[in-house]
Formats: C-alpha cells, sequence, structure tokens
C-alpha cells in the first residue's frame, strides 16, 4: 500500500516543523507549501529538505492553491498557514484578514475544485474567545474577538464549518490554546521572555522589556498540540475540538520560571513598556479539553514548568554557540 499523503501550508512556521516531523515518523510523504521569498527563510524544516516536498504558493493567490493541491495530491491538508502575530494585526488589519480569514475559503474552494475527498485542518485560535464570556472555554463558548487577528480567525473557523455542513467536506476545526517551544518565534512573548533569561545570563544583555505581565494564557507545548490535529482527521466525523492544558499562567509566572531557571529575579531586569500594550487586550483565557480528551484520547504531555525551561535551556544553548543570534531590534 502506498504511504498516506499529507499537505501543510505553512510548513515553515512552529507548528508545521513539529507537524512535518510527526507526519513522516507515522509513515506519511510529506508536502508543504512555501511562498516565495528573495531568502529562503527555512531554518525550522532544513532538517528535514531531503524528506519533504515544497510547492510554491500563497494564501493570496487561488491558482496557486489549486496547483499545489493537484501536485500533491493529498490525503489530509493541514491549514496552518496565517499571519499568527496578534500585535501586527493591528498594523497590517486587512492583510491580517486577507491570509487569516478568507485565504481559508481560498483553501477550501481549491480543495473542492482539487481533491473534494481530502480530510482538512483549519488551524482555529483560542483567540476567538477574545473578551471571554464563559469560563473555562469550550467548544459552545461563543466567540468575542478582540483584535483584527481574532476576528479574521473566526471568519476562517466559521467559514470552515459552513463548507463542512454546504459540502459534505470532511473539515475539522481545532481551537488551539497558546502553544509554544524553542521554535517559536521571537515575537511572541514567551520564547522573548527566554531567550531574554538567556541572553542575561550570558551577559548579552541588561534588561527585558514588556508590556502588560497580568495577561494569562493557557500555554502548552507545540509538540503535543500537532499529535491533536492529526488526531481530528483519523476520526470518521469532522468535527471542532479546544485543545488546551486547562491550566492557565500570568506573562510574570512566565518570566519567574524563565529567570528563576537561571537564577535571575525579576525586579532586577523586567522593565515595563507602554509601547507593548495592545490597543485591546484578551486578558484571561483558559481552555477545557474535555471533548478531545473523550473523543481523541489526547492529553498533553508536557507541563508549563517543563515546556519554559526546555525553552530557556534550548535559548542558553543557541546563544552560547552563536551570540551573534541576536532579537530583532524592537521585539
Ligand atoms: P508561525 O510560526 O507564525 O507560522 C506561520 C506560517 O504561515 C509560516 O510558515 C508562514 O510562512 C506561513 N504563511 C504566512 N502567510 C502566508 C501566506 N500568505 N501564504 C502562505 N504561507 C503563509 O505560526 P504557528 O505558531 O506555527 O501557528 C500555526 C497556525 O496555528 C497559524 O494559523 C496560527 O494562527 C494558528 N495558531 C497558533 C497558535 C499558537 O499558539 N502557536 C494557537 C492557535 C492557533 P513564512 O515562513 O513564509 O512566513
Ligand atoms: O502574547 C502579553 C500580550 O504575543 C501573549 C499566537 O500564537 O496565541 C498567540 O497569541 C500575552 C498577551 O501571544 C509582551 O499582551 C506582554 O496578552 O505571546 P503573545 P498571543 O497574543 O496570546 C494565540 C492563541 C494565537 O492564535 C496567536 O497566533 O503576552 N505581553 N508583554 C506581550 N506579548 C508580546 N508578544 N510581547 C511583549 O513584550
Amino acid at each position: 500500500m502506498s504511504a498516506r499523503r499529507a499537505l501543510i501550508t505553512g510548513i515553515t512556521g512552529q507548528d508545521g516543523s513539529y507537524l512535518a516531523e510527526f507526519l513522516l515518523d507515522q509513515g506519511y510523504e510529506v508536502h508543504g507549501m512555501v511562498r516565495r521569498s528573495s531568502t529562503e527563510k527555512f531554518d525550522r524544516i532544513e532538517h528535514l529538505r531531503n524528506r519533504v516536498t515544497l510547492h510554491q504558493g500563497d494564501l493570496l493567490d487561488q491558482r496557486s492553491l489549486v496547483d499545489t493541491l493537484r501536485a500533491s495530491q493529498p490525503d489530509e491538508i493541514y491549514n496552518l498557514a496565517a499571519m499568527s502575530f496578534v500585535a501586527a494585526s493591528w498594523v497590517q488589519p486587512t492583510l491580517t484578514a486577507e491570509f487569516s480569514g478568507t485565504g481559508v475559503t481560498r483553501m477550501l474552494e481549491a480543495m473542492r475544485e482539487a481533491c473534494p475527498e481530502a480530510r482538512f485542518y483549519q488551524a482555529s485560535s483560542s483567540e476567538m474567545f477574545g473578551k471571554v464570556l464563559e469560563v473555562p472555554q469550550t467548544e459552545t463558548t461563543p466567540f468575542y474577538p478582540r483584535s483584527p487577528y481574532g476576528v479574521a480567525k473566526v471568519y476562517g473557523h466559521f467559514i470552515t464549518v459552513n463548507y463542512r455542513e454546504s459540502y459534505e467536506l470532511h473539515a475539522s476545526s481545532g481551537i488551539l490554546f497558546n502553544h509554544e517551544s524553542p521554535r517559536r518565534g521571537l515575537e511572541f512573548v514567551t520564547r522573548k521572555i527566554t531567550w531574554h533569561a538567556a541572553a542575561i545570563k550570558l551577559g548579552l544583555e541588561t534588561e527585558l522589556r514588556l508590556g502588560n505581565l497580568d495577561a494569562e494564557r493557557d500555554w502548552g507545548f507545540a509538540g503535543d498540540y500537532v499529535r491533536a490535529m492529526w488526531l481530528m482527521l483519523q476520526q470518521d466525523e469532522p468535527s471542532d475540538f479546544v485543545v488546551a492544558t486547562g491550566v492557565s499562567h500570568s506573562v510574570r509566572d512566565c518570566v519567574e520560571v524563565a529567570f528563576g531557571h537561571v537564577g535571575l529575579a525579576l525586579d532586577d531586569h523586567v522593565v515595563l513598556d507602554p509601547s507593548y500594550l495592545r490597543p485591546a487586550e484578551v486578558e484571561h483565557l483558559i481552555g477545557d479539553a474535555s471533548k478531545a480528551k473523550r473523543v481523541l484520547g489526547w492529553a498533553p504531555e508536557v507541563s508549563f514548568e517543563q515546556l519554559i525551561r526546555m525553552m530557556v535551556d534550548a535559548d542558553v544553548a543557541l546563544l552560547a554557540r552563536d551570540p551573534a543570534a541576536r532579537l530583532p531590534r524592537g521585539q
């Protein structure tokens, strides 16, 4: 029997790289869609380059999506590509809507045209709950997004539900709470904190500038979360699932765990910087993943403390090897 084929949009991102590894381990033939750039940035999948097939495409370009699906003939499509940084969504609101909202419709339309029998995963987000209307949040909690990113994701979520109901596509949505790893982008708060813990420890930096220390998130490990994505597409019936740890921590807790791990004190180095405050904030998120546990048999394996220490250790190793691996200015 030939190997099952999967296409991952956003394969160069944090989740795409973990999912590609996971699917290769399961014996899949893995295809990835990448957008053209004047300089290739495939760091996260460098170690997989000769094991995956890459296709050039962009969520803004319908032709490229149809061609990518025709060329890869996937059994499973994981639509992970998006503009994923919430703060940037106020700077580029309509582009965010095009990538993270309408881009989902383009993918679903391409699937209807090229491979309607495939199974589809949409990367929905806990940002859709925003100003939460229920604690903890489940699949039935109403949405109240608080950023252009969250609004775009609500559109992407409901168009996935709508195409499932309109055209009987096997389309599922994972409502994933924040998940992190040593491959997390440097602009996200956990990685910014773990990078600075390492840099201050090594004498490369002296301070860490942050915005809202009181914001609370339900943080898990990306390696655990890609397993849930795959499990969703192995079900006979498509559906929507919350994926979360059920434990919430503040940004301040994150600093304390990271700094404590390398013997630093928060008060000695953290500077509050209003430029990192958002026009509208999501103060508190905590998910209830009972459905994923019951139907998929999924549970997280890495705790918050283990995750943050893993990220600090990786950043210490990175900066000890290459002190020039600097954080881009202003992040
Ligand atoms: P990420 O690291 O920012 O990766 C995003 C990926 O999307 C990158 O591969 C990027 O390609 C690609 N991309 C962006 N715009 C594109 C376009 N127009 N056409 C094609 N590809 C494009 O994000 P992540 O953390 O892996 O998240 C994966 C998905 O899950 C995203 O949809 C995100 O919104 C969603 N999500 C993430 C979390 C989380 O906590 N990580 C939680 C819930 C939902 P380049 O390399 O070319 O930039
Ligand atoms: O912010 C606060 C900030 O940028 C977390 C994305 O993967 O998860 C992610 O979105 C919190 C916010 O992630 C800084 O105000 C304080 O309250 O790490 P973040 P996010 O906005 O929660 C969701 C589920 C996604 O779907 C998204 O794609 O931390 N915060 N000071 C800061 N945040 C940043 N980035 N930088 C700071 O200096």
